[in-house]
């Protein structure tokens, strides 16, 4: 299929209100004018932009019991699963550019109509598994995952708009690297499924060469299967990407992040990466520069930038005359 070609498609998918702070609608625009598309036609990559999802604002969208904006963001999950779809089917390849973390309702839903048996890696300080009752926040941004998965579908109670909105992958299909603030009844949840979870301290533990590595065994047993990897910059510790809304500390270093980015980008098998929660809103220049300046290195290295250098093909050396 298109997985061979080097096409790669990129979608904006500026949501904010999966939490209460505005600003991270502005992420899909800071990464495209930090200069993202550039620097992946510099690794030889044939982007094309598909633009911004539209998240159509719905009058009267009261909270539901405390989950808030509830049509807004399934309608709007509507619209990125499509733009999602129809950019893997066209480009082999999607780059979605959030956005808190609720546009992974969107985009692992898009994915899954594409590739069913992907692999997902969730790279967070968050498990991003709340369920609308287990949610202290209310913030939908916080339940993606119980949302996604099959197995907590009769976990999951009434939400208005989200008729449409059905699991489609199984909780085997997912793997966390980075996880440092779990809500107590996510980790129930966790347990209880038997859940691939790489906390902080297995990275401790085990460094992250053994962590990645098992990470993928689990999701990816034969590595064959298509890769969707949603990555919340808050997964990586706020010393790198200070412009987010829920910042954990002790997290992954920018060594950490390139060595995942280098060795997926080297199974060639990466189809889809969601890039959540960066809010250029947060923070003074230096931060938002950081931080933008971070995430867009991050996505370098799962696109084909390696530390040991690339040479160019057919590079020729400059003789002396
Ligand atoms: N994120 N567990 C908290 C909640 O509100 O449910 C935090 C969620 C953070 C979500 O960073 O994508
Ligand atoms: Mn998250
Ligand atoms: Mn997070
Ligand atoms: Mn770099």
């Amino acid at each position: 299929d298109n997985m061979s070609l080097d096409t790669l498609g990129i979608v904006g998918v500026p949501v904010s209100k999966g939490q209460r702070r505005d600003g991270t609608e502005k992420g899909p625009q800071v990464l495209r004018d930090g200069g993202l598309i550039e620097k992946l036609t510099r690794f030889g990559w044939n982007v094309t932009d598909y633009g911004d999802v539209n998240y159509d604002y719905v009058d009267d969208d009261l909270p539901y019991d405390h989950v808030r904006n509830p049509r807004h963001i399934a309608s709007g999950s509507l619209n990125t699963a499509d733009q999602v779809e129809r950019c893997l089917r066209a480009e082999g390849r999607c780059i979605a550019l959030g956005g808190d973390h609720s546009m992974a309702i969107g985009t692992v839903m898009g994915h899954a109509r594409v590739h069913p048996d992907m692999a997902v890696l969730w790279i967070d300080a968050h498990a991003d598994i709340n369920t609308p009752l287990t949610s202290e926040s209310g913030n939908i941004h916080g339940m993606p995952l119980s949302f996604l998965a099959h197995e907590l579908d009769n976990y999951i109670s009434y939400l208005p708009g989200w008729e449409e909105v059905k699991p489609c992958i199984s909780v085997d299909q997912v793997a966390w690297i980075g996880l440092r603030d779990v809500d107590p009844l996510e980790r129930a949840i966790v347990e209880k499924f038997n859940m691939n979870s790489f906390s902080m301290q297995e990275v401790d533990q085990l460094g992250i060469r053994r962590v990645l590595d098992m990470a993928l065994e689990a999701v990816d047993p034969t590595g064959t299967k298509p890769i969707h990897v949603s990555f919340d910059v808050d997964s990586m510790d706020p010393l790198y990407t200070p412009s987010t809304g829920t910042p954990v500390s002790g997290g992954l270093s920018l060594r950490e992040l390139c060595y995942i980015a280098e060795i997926v980008a080297q199974t060639g098998r990466l189809a889809v990466i969601d890039i959540a929660e960066v809010n250029p809103t947060l923070g003074d220049k230096n931060d938002v520069d950081l931080t933008v300046k971070t995430t867009i290195d991050v996505i370098s290295h799962f696109y084909g930038q390696r530390r040991q250098g690339n040479a160019p093909e057919g590079a020729e050396i400059p003789l002396s005359i």
